[in-house]
């Protein structure tokens, strides 16, 4: 099984500001971490702070080989309609994860652009949200 795992805009800066936010793991730690818990998936990471780059790796999704998708569009969730549209246009299931409870923050993270054309949506529960997600993308096909 194939997973590929995207972050947006920001994410790559995980464990280095703002850890009393973001935990203090950082990306690759989490990614490494996600390896070591799920041994029998293939990953693919991909961060970008580029709208654009996250559409194109996800239209390349599309064109075969990738199966789930966990992607943290990061503040692009509340502004970004070409993510929408390239995550609409997947036939594969993709989950959105947010590391915070974007519910408890400002007005303006409460809404996900992104959400109402995933198949669901983990939020606040720290970067735990990605391996959850990753376990019901492998539960889901199995
Ligand atoms: O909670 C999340 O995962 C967010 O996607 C994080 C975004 C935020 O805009 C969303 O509303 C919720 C921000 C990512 C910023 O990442 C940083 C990581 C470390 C240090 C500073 C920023």
């Amino acid at each position: 099984m194939h997973i590929l795992i995207l972050n947006g805009p920001n994410l790559g800066m995980l464990g280095q500001r703002e850890p009393e936010v973001y935990g203090s793991e950082t990306l690759t730690d989490l990614e490494a971490r996600l390896r070591k818990r799920f041994p029998g998936v293939q990953f693919t990471f991909f961060q970008s702070n580029h709208e654009g780059v996250l559409v194109d790796e996800l239209n390349r999704a599309a064109d075969g080989g990738v199966d789930g998708v966990v992607i943290n569009p990061g503040a692009y969730a509340h502004s970004s309609y070409a993510i929408r549209d390239a995550v609409a246009a997947l036939k594969i299931p993709v989950v959105e994860v947010h590391i915070t409870n974007v519910h408890a923050r400002e007005e303006f993270r409460r809404r996900s652009l992104i959400a109402p054309v995933c198949r669901g949506v983990v939020t606040g529960l720290g970067r735990r949200g990605y391996e959850l997600a990753v376990q019901f993308l492998v539960d889901e096909r199995a």
